[in-house]
This record gives C-alpha cells, structure tokens and sequence, in this order.
C-alpha cells in the first residue's frame, strides 16, 4: 500500500506517552501490531468485529462489538484510529477502577442521556450472553438476561427508580466485579 505515515511522529509519540498508560516501548508495539491488522491505519466496524471473533469462535460477538466500537470511536466518525484504540486499551487494561467504571457507564448508556435505563442494560447484556456462548455455565439466577439484569438493578439501583446514574453504576460496581471484567478483552495479551 507504500503508506507514508506509517510510523508514529515523535510528537505523536510523546502525547500518546502522556495521555495513556503506556510506555513509549509499548505504543510502538501496539502501533506495529495495529498497522499490521490494520495497514489501512483505520479500523471499521467489521475489522473490530472479526477481532472479537477471534476471542469468542463459539459465540457471535457482532452485536457487543459494535457496542464496543461505538465508544472505542471517540470522534464517532466510524472508524477507530490508533490514537483511539490505543487510548481506549489504556483506559480498559490498565486505567483506574474509576475510569474503567467511567468508560464503561459509556459502554451501557447507549443514548447517552448520563443515565442506564433498564432497556439500554438489557441489551448489552443480551449482546455479552449472546457472545459468550455456552461457553459459561451460569447460575440460575443469572441464567437468562433479563435475570441477570434485574439483578444487577437490584444491586446498583438504590432509589430504585428504574435508571442508574453514574454514582449508583459505580457504586454497585465495586460490589459486582464482573462488570468491568468484561471489558478486558486484551488483557494479557501484550
Ligand atoms: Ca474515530
Ligand atoms: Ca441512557
Ligand atoms: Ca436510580
């Protein structure tokens, strides 16, 4: 494809040190590694979808990963740029609890009205049970969504008015772990 840009300025080097959690060794691994999959410097939704397959062969992870890329998609110009995915990597794996819960509260509310209907939690849940597979045996009382939502509600909806605002999210999240371990896709893997 005889890209120019292939290699990151120095500049870009450096912010990327700055805003993430990576160090300049690292982003350039990331950086090679995404230019490989990715030599377009773009990475569309199918792109990001196949990805996800690769984690999850006995399920279809097409619904979460487009959930994903929505909030990997920063600009939300639909396509994820390396600055993006490195930033989003660094939130996910290696940020603060409370950027993780931040990061994933954007993940659930879909409409971006700064609150997680019980809807919107649905959804996402479906899409994770969806990927997941037969591959986890889950309890019976999580063994469809809609229970397992109404347990996590249960759990984090304090006024119980049927939403979850960021502060009961990340309240309820710090007793239920499993939310934000969904999130570490690449964990591990560097
Ligand atoms: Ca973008
Ligand atoms: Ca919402
Ligand atoms: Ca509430």
């Amino acid at each position: 494809m005889g890209q120019k840009h292939s290699k990151l300025s120095e500049a870009d080097l450096e912010r990327l040190e700055n805003e993430t959690e990576f160090d300049r060794k690292e982003i350039q691994q990331w950086h090679k590694g995404f230019r490989k999959d990715c030599p377009s410097g773009k990475l569309d939704k199918e792109e990001f979808a196949k990805i996800y397959k690769q984690f999850f062969p006995f399920g279809d992870a097409r619904p979460f990963s487009e959930y994903v890329f929505r909030v990997f998609d920063a600009d939300r110009n639909g396509a994820i740029d390396f600055e993006e995915f490195i930033s989003a990597l660094s939130v996910t794996s290696r940020g603060r609890l409370d950027d993780k819960l931040v990061w994933a509260f954007r993940l659930y509310d879909l409409d971006e009205d700064q609150r997680i209907s019980y809807a919107e939690m649905t959804k996402i849940v479906e899409a994770i049970y969806c990927m997941v597979g037969s591959m986890v045996k889950l309890p019976p009382d999580e063994d469809s969504p809609e229970k397992r939502v109404n347990k996590i509600f249960a759990l984090m909806d304090k006024d119980q008015d049927g939403y979850l605002t960021m502060d009961e999210f990340k309240e309820g999240s710090k007793k239920d772990p499993t939310i934000v371990q969904a999130l570490n896709l690449y964990d591990g893997l560097v």
